[in-house]
Formats: C-alpha cells, sequence, structure tokens
C-alpha cells in the first residue's frame, strides 16, 4: 500500500500519528515510526529545550523518520522553530495557525511541512507558500477544530490542490484508511487510535476512557469564544458548558480550561481534566501494540479495497449479462 506520500516522507505505511500536546511523546513517536508509519512528536507549549530533549530521545530510539507537529497558538513558538531546525527534524507538521512566514526557512533546510487545514482556502494559500502536502483535519477529531467534517472537507481539499493530501479525523481502522484512500487521500493521519496503544505514556485513567467512549460520548468546549475545542464529555465539560451558556467571558473560560489536559494526561484526572479525543473513540475497543495497529489497519484497509475490487468487477459483468 504504497502512496505518494510513502515517497514523499520515506515510509512504509500510509499512517501518521497526530503530534498531541502532551501526549505525543519521543515513545509514541518512535514506536509509530519503527512500524513504519510517521511517528510525531507533539511540542504543544513546550519550551524550545524541553522539545530539543524529546527529538533526541525518539532520535535514540529510532533510526526511522519522524515528525514535530508545531501548535502555533504556543508562547514559544518561535524558540520551536528554531530547535526543529537545528535538530534537522525531517517533517514538520503545523497546527492551529498559518505556518506560512516559517515556510521558507523550513524547506531551505529539507524539512518537509505538512501544515493542518480545517477549511480549503487556508490549504490553497498553504500550498501556493511550498506546503508539501496538507492534513486535511474534520471536526470529528479531538482537541481544536475547525467547522466542517472529513467527508466533506476531504475531497474538497483534494480538488483544491495539486500536492498529496493526508486524511485526519474520524479514522481509527482499516474501514477509515480505505474511505480516506477512496475520497482521494493519499495517507491518513490517526490520534485517538494511538492513544489507546501500549506505547502511550498518557495516564491509564485516559486510555480507559478512550476505550469505554461511545459514539456520543465527546462535546465541544469552546465555541462561544470562538476556540472550539473537542474533549470527552465529563464534569469538566458539563461546567464549561453551563458557563457557556450563561455567557461567561473568555478571560473566565480560558482560566476554567488552564492545566486540565496536563491534569488528564499525567495524573489521570479523567472527571475534572480535558480528555481531548475524536468521535471515532466509540469506534476504539482495546489498548493494542502500535506495530499490530499499523499492520491491522493496513492489513484491513487491503482486504476492503480488494473485495470492492471484485465487487465492482462482478457487477459489470452482472449489468453486462442485463444487458444482453
Ligand atoms: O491543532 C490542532 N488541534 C489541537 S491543538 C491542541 S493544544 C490545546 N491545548 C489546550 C487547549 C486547546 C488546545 C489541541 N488540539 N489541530 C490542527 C488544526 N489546525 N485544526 C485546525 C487548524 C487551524 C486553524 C486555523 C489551522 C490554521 C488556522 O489558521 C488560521 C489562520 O491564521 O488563517
Amino acid at each position: 500500500m504504497r502512496t505518494a506520500v510513502c515517497e514523499l516522507l520515506g515510509i512504509e505505511y500510509p499512517i501518521l500519528q497526530g503530534g498531541m500536546a502532551w501526549v505525543a511523546t519521543a515513545e509514541l513517536a518512535a514506536a509509530v515510526s519503527n512500524a513504519g508509519g510517521l511517528g510525531i512528536i507533539g511540542a504543544g507549549s513546550m519550551p524550545g529545550e524541553l522539545l530539543r530533549k524529546e527529538i533526541r530521545t525518539c532520535k535514540s530510539l529510532t533510526s526511522k523518520p519522524f515528525g514535530v507537529n508545531i501548535y502555533y497558538l504556543s508562547p514559544s513558538v518561535q524558540e520551536i522553530v528554531e530547535v526543529v531546525i537545528e535538530e534537522k527534524v525531517p517533517v514538520v507538521t503545523t497546527g492551529a495557525g498559518n505556518p506560512g512566514k516559517d515556510l521558507p526557512r523550513f524547506k531551505a533546510q529539507g524539512i518537509k511541512v505538512l501544515p493542518v487545514v480545517s477549511a480549503v482556502a487556508l490549504a490553497k494559500r498553504l500550498v501556493r507558500a511550498g506546503a508539501d502536502a496538507v492534513i486535511a483535519e474534520g471536526m470529528e477529531c479531538g482537541g481544536h477544530i475547525g467547522e466542517t467534517t472529513t467527508m466533506a472537507l476531504l475531497p474538497q481539499v483534494v480538488s483544491a490542490v495539486s500536492v498529496p493530501v493526508i486524511a485526519a479525523g474520524g479514522i481509527a481502522d482499516g474501514r477509515g484508511l480505505a474511505a480516506a484512500l477512496a475520497l482521494g487521500a493519499q495517507a491518513v493521519q490517526m490520534g485517538t487510535r494511538f492513544v489507546a496503544s501500549v506505547e502511550c505514556t498518557v495516564h491509564e485513567n485516559y486510555k480507559q476512557a478512550v476505550v469505554k467512549a461511545k459514539d456520543r460520548s465527546t462535546v465541544i468546549t469552546g465555541a462561544s469564544i470562538g476556540h472550539p475545542v473537542r474533549i470527552m464529555n465529563n464534569q469538566l465539560a458539563r461546567e464549561f458548558a453551563l458557563l457557556e451558556q450563561q455567557g461567561v467571558g473568555r478571560q473566565e473560560l480560558e482560566q476554567l480550561g488552564t492545566g486540565r489536559l496536563r491534569a488528564a494526561v499525567q495524573d489521570g484526572d479523567v472527571k475534572y481534566g480535558s480528555v481531548m479525543c475524536g468521535q471515532v473513540a466509540g469506534l476504539v475497543q482495546e489498548i493494542l501494540p502500535v506495530d499490530e495497529i499499523i499492520t491491522g489497519i493496513v492489513a484491513e484497509a487491503g482486504d476492503i479495497l480488494q473485495w470492492l475490487g471484485r465487487r465492482m468487477a462482478a457487477n459489470k459483468q452482472t449489468v453486462g449479462l442485463l444487458e444482453v
């Protein structure tokens, strides 16, 4: 199942791991890269020197390509950009902002740049600025989200740009990979599926919350202040909803959210922490080793695509017979 994205990134399978803040550590990224996908360290709001440590840990755990996700709302974004360049990280993904001004510097260093986009207009702008591929992220995904679903967004981005497109949001198994390929994607990025992996370093409570989740277990918070974030519905989410209903201002809501992702990830506070995950959590039934996740998904997608091909051929024959 080699695609243009496999060639572009030097990976075996068209699967990227989302660069989730606090969650996507060097250990998880290295496991995904070693299994033939692209592992990505989530820089989140880390200071530059902490990221440098993570990058060096990742390099010690894998000789395969890996990436760093730069969160453009981070107070340390400029430091992060410098560290990524100094450490010669092979791939950068970007989120929650426009990396346009940094693109020429990344490109000059031979770093592949894959911006995450949730709208067609930004995808076109960033491709014009030199992006090597774009990650089209639907609003099914966890964390900071746009307004359009993967099913609607992905083919529109594919039609609008001339570079490979990677699908993200709502994908956790081989059916999702096959569907994304059918919509024109050249790879998928998954976050939630890799949270429930053996190698993911989040607190066990966080993993169990994902495994126990059902289709309607997540909600969107922060829409009233123009910063929609998908999280698991828990006490924090309910408190957020109540305050938003009351029309509480940005500052107070931001205060309520501060430190909550760290509390969920590191302390296992799944009641009053921010348990970011996608709607696809309901599909994730067990914690598996990363290599089993990747080989399982690739095998399942391969079977589906082959079966669809055979079925279409049989249909054609049937139609042909009817016509006689
Ligand atoms: O970045 C994400 N998802 C995230 S970041 C994150 S960290 C966080 N921590 C605590 C509270 C809130 C967040 C959690 N989840 N996804 C990538 C993404 N980027 N989706 C959409 C965008 C995006 C949005 C606007 C990209 C660019 C953009 O540009 C605006 C502009 O400047 O034109």
